[in-house]
C-alpha cells in the first residue's frame, strides 16, 4: 500500500484529545500564580487512568518563541554556552534529514535553559502528578520537517525501557514549541497502556507504525486504541514512563518543534550510573525545577 495514503487514513481515524472533550474548568483546584486556571483533578485523572494528559497553555509565550528559534540554532550546530549537545541522532538513510533528534540541546542554549527552568509550569505539573520534587534528568529536541511520507515517523515505544537505570517515578513532559495540530505530527498515545508495565524496548526509529505496533508484547485481551494529542505552542503533553506512544508524518507546511523533558520525582531511585545521567549533579544541566520543601520555606519567609 502507498505509504502516504496509508498514513493519511490512519491519521484521520484517530480521535484527537482536544476534540474528545478536554476542557478548561475554572471552578476546581485552581493552581496559584500566573499558571492558567485549569482542572487539576481532571488532568490527574487522565494522567493516572490513561497514562497521559494535555495542558494546552502552560509555558510563557515569549520564552517559547525564543526557545523555538534557539532550537533551530542548535540544530544548525550553533551554541551560545560554549558547550555542545550530547548526541545528534538521525533517521535511517542518506537523504536530507526530515527528523532531527538532539539529546541535551539545552547544553548549547541559554534560551532552552530559560524555558525549561520557568517555574510556574512545574508547579502545575507537580500538582497533576502529586510529586514533591521534580528534576530534569534529560532533554531531547525533536524537529520534524514537513514530509508527506512516514520516513520521519517515531515508532511505538515506551520511554521506561530506555531508562532502566531509574526505578520508580519518571515521566516525560513534551513541550510544543510550535503549534501541533492533527496535521503536524501530534504524539499518538495508547490510553491505558501504562498499566501493562514494560512491553519491550521498541525501536524509536521504526517508522512503520503498523508493524512496530504489532511487534510489541501486548497481553491478550488488551484493547488497542489511539488518541492524538493536539497541543498549541507553549502547551504540553505529558506521559507516564510506560505509556505507549508514537508520531506520524508532519503533513503541515511548518516544521514541528518540540522538547521532550525527562523528569524524575522524589519517588524514584537511581539504580546505576549511565551516560544519560552523568550531569545529574549539575544544577544548570539537570535543574531541580520544583521542590515543595523550598516552596513552603519561601512562603513562610
Ligand atoms: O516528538 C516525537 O514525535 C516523539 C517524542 C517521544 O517519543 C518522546 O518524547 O518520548
Amino acid at each position: 500500500m502507498n505509504d502516504e495514503v496509508d498514513s493519511h487514513a490512519r491519521h484521520a481515524a484517530i480521535p484527537s484529545l482536544s476534540t474528545r472533550g478536554w476542557h478548561m474548568n475554572n471552578n476546581v483546584s485552581v493552581v496559584r500564580g500566573t499558571t492558567p486556571k485549569f482542572d487539576v483533578d481532571e488532568l490527574r485523572r487522565g494522567y493516572t487512568d490513561e497514562g497521559f494528559c494535555v495542558i494546552p497553555e502552560l509555558f510563557p509565550s515569549e520564552l517559547v518563541a525564543e526557545a523555538a528559534a534557539a532550537a533551530e540554532a542548535v540544530a544548525e550546530g550553533r551554541t551560545d554556552t560554549g558547550m555542545q549537545p550530547r548526541i545528534r541522532e538521525r533517521e535511517a538513510g542518506n537523504g536530507s534529514q526530515r527528523l532531527i533528534k538532539i539529546a541535551e540541546p539545552h547544553n548549547a542554549s541559554r534560551a532552552l535553559r530559560a524555558l525549561i527552568t520557568s517555574p510556574e509550569p512545574w508547579r502545575a505539573i507537580a500538582a497533576v502528578t502529586g510529586a514533591r520534587m521534580l528534576q530534569v534528568w534529560a532533554v531531547d529536541l525533536f524537529i520534524k520537517r514537513p514530509v508527506s511520507t512516514g520516513h520521519a515517523n517515531i515508532g511505538w515505544h515506551q520511554d521506561g525501557p530506555y531508562a532502566t537505570y531509574w526505578k520508580g517515578d519518571i515521566f516525560t513532559v513534551w513541550i510544543a514549541l510550535s503549534e501541533v495540530s492533527t496535521d503536524s505530527s501530534p504524539l499518538r498515545y495508547v490510553p491505558g497502556s501504562h498499566r501493562l508495565g514494560p512491553v519491550g524496548k521498541a525501536d524509536l526509529f521504526h517508522t512503520d507504525l503498523d508493524l512496530a505496533g504489532a511487534g510489541l508484547a501486548l497481553p491478550t485481551g488488551f484493547t488497542w486504541t489511539e488518541v492524538a494529542a493536539e497541543v498549541p505552542a507553549g502547551g504540553i503533553a505529558m506521559h507516564h514512563r510506560d505509556t505507549l506512544h508514537a508520531s506520524g508524518p508532519n503533513l503541515s507546511s511548518q516544521s514541528r518543534i518540540s522538547l521532550a523533558v525527562r523528569i524524575r520525582t522524589d519517588r524514584c531511585e537511581l539504580l546505576s550510573e549511565a551516560r544519560q545521567v552523568a550531569h545529574l549533579t549539575d544544577g544548570e544541566l539537570a535543574p531541580v525545577v520544583y521542590d515543595r520543601t523550598s516552596e513552603t520555606d519561601h512562603a513562610k519567609a
